[in-house]
């Protein structure tokens, strides 16, 4: 399937017998491969990895997303959804509007992912109320809540330490963190788009004790604005680093950026191929996280479909409801049935497999979390 000759005709014979071999890709091997213009040469390295991994499954989860929540005092210059208290399209939903979403959705839910902006007022124990509120009302579905920025906005709020805060939301339900808030690593980046916000190293120091409590995590990408290439890479490599110490990442979420509405808008969106390279590069980099998602919603349906042959297992969820690329124009549905996904996934000649936040197939083990 990997042809030999193919891969060395183009330079990449050396890490096709690589790839083949199961062996680690060096940032070196990942420059050569985002310099490569053959982008089917890319999906055949990335989908020989995934189909090792997963076969013709194409994962995907019924979930809800809620954003409780747009105010932030962050202001990342790539964000078109937050907005300083007291703005005219600031909004905060009550705990009731909350948990009339959540009660809303009666089509087996196994998952809901609740993030927010930094809030600079609502204390912790709003979050732990809700998270006990929920749990009753949907006892089966994951609560996948709060990024890392978020945690550390809460404990700084707070006076406490991460830690503290990771283990009160623990024990009011808290099933896994979201992968959102880690950007691009690079400080270079950083300091000229989103200042104000916990660094990349901070990033990490939070997942990590999130690994270290038991808190399970995804990781996810925000590419297509002023990043390299390169640092695209060093962001891959310090996520493998760390799942090589903890083994808590579930899941991998490049985000291409989505300008509208931005201080960025000046810039253009990724191109399908673009996407496509990314996802492979992601597959065939992150030798040690299981899963790579085609998050739809930015990416669109239909490039998320082809993602499934350039390295790609997952097609997230139903998600419902969406608001933070919706807001920066993302031209996607807001939300898709169970049976629509299937469609999509049946369609590119995968089988569709319903899963729950941690991968765990719904199928072989019931519907949602053991209570
Ligand atoms: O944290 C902000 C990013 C993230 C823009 O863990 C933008 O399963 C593109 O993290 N264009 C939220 N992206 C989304 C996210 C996520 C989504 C789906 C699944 C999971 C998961 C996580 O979106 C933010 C930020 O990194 N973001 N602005 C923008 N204009
Ligand atoms: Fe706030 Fe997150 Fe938007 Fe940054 S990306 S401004 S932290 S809501």
């Amino acid at each position: 399937m990997l042809d030999p000759g193919y891969f060395r005709q183009l330079g990449l014979g050396e890490i096709r017998e690589k790839v083949a071999a199961g062996q680690r890709l060096s940032l070196a091997d990942g420059e050569r491969l985002f310099a490569c213009r053959d982008i089917h040469a890319l999906g055949l390295l990335a989908h020989s990895v995934r189909t090792r991994l997963h076969g013709k499954s194409a994962y995907f989860v019924v979930n809800r997303h809620i954003n409780y929540s747009n105010v932030c005092v962050n202001g990342c210059r790539f964000c078109a959804f937050s907005r300083k208290k007291g703005d005219p399209l600031a909004f905060e939903l009550s705990e009731s509007e909350i948990l009339e979403k959540v009660a809303a959705q009666k089509n087996g839910l196994t998952e809901v992912h609740i993030v927010g902006g930094c809030h600079p007022d609502l204390p912790l124990s709003f979050f732990e109320d809700l998270l006990k509120k929920i749990r009753t009302i949907q006892p089966k579905a994951f609560l996948k809540a709060f990024t890392a920025v978020e945690i550390a906005h809460f404990a700084k709020k707070e006076s406490i330490t991460v830690g503290e805060v990771m283990s009160r939301l623990k024990a009011a339900g808290l099933d896994m963190l979201p992968g959102g808030g880690a950007e691009v690593f690079s400080g270079r980046i950083r300091e000229m788009l989103c200042p104000e916000k916990l660094d990349g190293q901070g990033w990490l120091d939070v997942v990590r004790q999130a690994h270290e409590l038991g808190i399970r995590t995804n990781a996810t990408m925000l590419y297509g604005h002023l990043e390299t290439q390169r640092e695209r890479l060093e962001h891959m490599a310090a996520l493998r680093e760390l799942q090589d110490r903890t083994g808590g990442f579930v899941c991998f979420i490049p985000l291409p950026f989505q300008p509208a509405n931005t201080e960025l808008s000046n810039l253009s969106p990724t191109t399908g191929i673009e996407d496509l390279k990314t996802i492979a590069l992601s597959r065939l980099m992150l030798d040690n996280i299981a899963h790579i998602k085609a998050y739809w919603v930015m990416l669109t349906v239909k490039v998320a479909q082809a993602a499934l042959y350039y390295g790609a297992d997952d097609f997230d969820g139903t998600v419902v409801e969406e608001k933070i690329g919706h807001m920066a124009g993302a031209q996607s549905e807001q939300g898709l049935t169970r049976r629509e996904i299937e469609r999509i996934i049946v369609d590119a000649g995968f089988e569709p497999v319903e899963r729950d936040s941690l991968f765990n197939s719904i199928k072989e083990n019931g519907r949602g979390r053991c209570s």
